[in-house]
């Protein structure tokens, strides 16, 4: 990020800061001088995948000079995560049965099965 101030000497300088959307304090700007927006975690896309950041830019001695921007941050996937199988109930089915191999007809069965016999 950068500021721009037409005055002169210290009435010039620009410091920035975060003033808000910096959820879980994921980002920071350190050193305030420089506008360079860091990351203080690795981010996670499925916990968060976007950030809207408000930052400002003032003046150092007084924060009545200040403009606002926003940043809007995009966290963009990786393949972090390996399949896993949810945990299911135990599925109960009645000796001399024999599945085919179309799954399809498999799901049809077990549907008419639990209808049949569990209703
Ligand atoms: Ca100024
Ligand atoms: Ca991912």
């Amino acid at each position: 990020m950068e500021a721009r101030d037409a005055d002169s000497g210290t009435f010039g300088e620009v410091l920035y800061e975060i003033s808000s959307g910096n959820s879980q304090s994921a980002f920071v700007i350190d050193p305030p001088r420089t506008g360079i927006v860091k990351t203080t975690v690795p981010l996670d896309r499925e916990i968060q995948d976007l950030y809207r950041l408000e930052v400002r830019a003032y003046n150092p001695g007084t924060r009545h000079r200040f403009s606002t921007a926003m940043v809007r941050i995009q966290v963009v996937d990786v393949n972090d995560n390996a399949p896993f199988f949810p945990t299911y109930n135990p599925l109960f089915i009645r000796e001399g049965f024999y599945t085919q191999s179309s799954s399809h007809s498999f799901l049809n069965f077990l549907t008419f099965f639990f209808t049949f016999f569990l209703d």
